[in-house]
């Protein structure tokens, strides 16, 4: 038994994905797709991977689903993925995601899965009424990751359970089978953005899925949707404290402050330095101006994309192909180690 192999003896590899499980929102683009864009710059393989699979977890229009897959695709682009560094492709197009999924599925716990908090949230209180899909959902993200030898894993701050249950599944699969063969994953979850919070309740975080639009700011919204959301945001009467202390009971406050920060490149600190002791009525306008500034080019680039469906699917195609050869000979590896015979045909 040589136990569990620290991400660092794996060659370095960057896995991340997201759901196209609606429009992107600015917390998918804040806590994650930004942070993808700069980690292809970082020299180290980077393969994102929108997962229509997860989606499938809760109900989704065909039509819907299709379009949210193409348009997310467009987004990634337009926000500065580049599909020759990048890989990009959708997960349904890999089929090692869905076989690796399974042997996991047998290897991870029932006491685990009871254990995942995303589960209890979106099943609501009619658990017998949920997927078994929506059940298993993170041994199927342990798989995206891991049929990748995946070592780091940008996400929001809202992903860090699942990522340490894909450790566990990991060393759990590392332990039963006296191997090092998967990486334990690293979680990359930094930044001032790694928890955006709805634009009507900052307990609750900005969601695709939430039934307000209010709530949240979507990539395709025009500059004046995204100027009059952000002014009917829920804030309070008080003007912006001098040091972050001051926010820990404001959460919609603070909220605006870390959007803002992330999408200035500046650190929470330095914008109530420049902002101290102004209200919202001030505070509200600029950090309008500035989202304008930073998801309309993104916006109007994924319009255009959008024109060109067939060259999207091309990408997509593209992408997968190469995911798969990454993806193939792991996957080969992991059933000889379970112990499944290679048929002869
Ligand atoms: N509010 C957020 N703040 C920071 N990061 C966020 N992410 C999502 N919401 C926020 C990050 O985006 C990546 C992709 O998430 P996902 O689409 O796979 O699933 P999710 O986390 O469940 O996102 P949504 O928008 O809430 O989707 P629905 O409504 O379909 O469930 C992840 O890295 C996530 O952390």
């Amino acid at each position: 038994m040589t136990g569990a192999a620290p991400a660092s003896q794996h060659q370095p590899r960057i896995f991340s994905g997201i759901q196209p499980s609606g429009g992107l929102t600015l917390g998918n683009y804040l806590g994650a797709l930004k942070r993808f864009v700069e980690k292809q710059d970082e020299g180290i393989e980077t393969i994102y991977c929108l997962v229509d699979m997860h989606a499938i977890t809760v109900w989704q229009d065909p039509l819907r689903l299709r379009h949210a897959t193409r348009e997310m695709a467009a987004g990634f682009i337009a926000a500065g993925i580049n599909p020759e560094r990048s890989i990009l492709f959708n997960q349904s197009q890999v089929s090692a995601h869905a076989e690796l999924a399974w042997i996991f599925n047998c290897v991870a716990r029932m006491g685990w899965m009871n254990r995942m908090t995303q589960f209890k949230d979106k099943a609501g209180k009619d658990k017998e009424a949920a997927s078994l899909g929506l059940y298993a959902y993170p041994a199927l993200m342990a798989a995206d990751i891991l049929v990748y030898h995946a070592t780091h894993v940008p996400v929001g701050e809202d992903q860090r359970q699942h990522l340490e249950l894909t450790r566990d599944i990991a060393t759990k699969f590392n332990h039963d089978y006296e191997t090092d063969f998967f990486p334990i994953t690293e979680p990359v979850i930094e930044g001032a953005a790694a928890r955006v919070m709805s634009l009507r309740d900052g307990t609750k975080k900005m969601s695709k899925s939430d039934p307000s639009d209010q709530s949240r700011i979507n990539m395709t919204d025009s500059a004046d949707t995204i100027a009059q959301k952000i002014r009917k945001a829920k804030t309070d009467a008080e003007p912006l404290p001098e040091l972050l202390d001051g926010l820990k009971d404001r959460a919609e406050a603070r909220n605006l402050v870390n959007i803002y920060a992330a999408l200035d490149n500046r650190s929470p600190q330095e914008v109530l330095t420049e902002f101290a002791g102004q209200g919202f009525g001030a505070f509200k306008p600029k950090l309008a101006d500035l989202a304008v500034a930073s998801l309309s080019p993104i916006s109007k680039r994924m319009q255009e994309l959008m024109q060109d469906v067939a060259e999207i699917d091309r990408i997509l195609g593209r992408g997968a192909e190469r995911a798969d050869e990454i993806a193939t000979p792991i996957m080969e590896r992991c059933f000889d180690i379970v112990g499944m015979v290679r048929a002869r045909r």
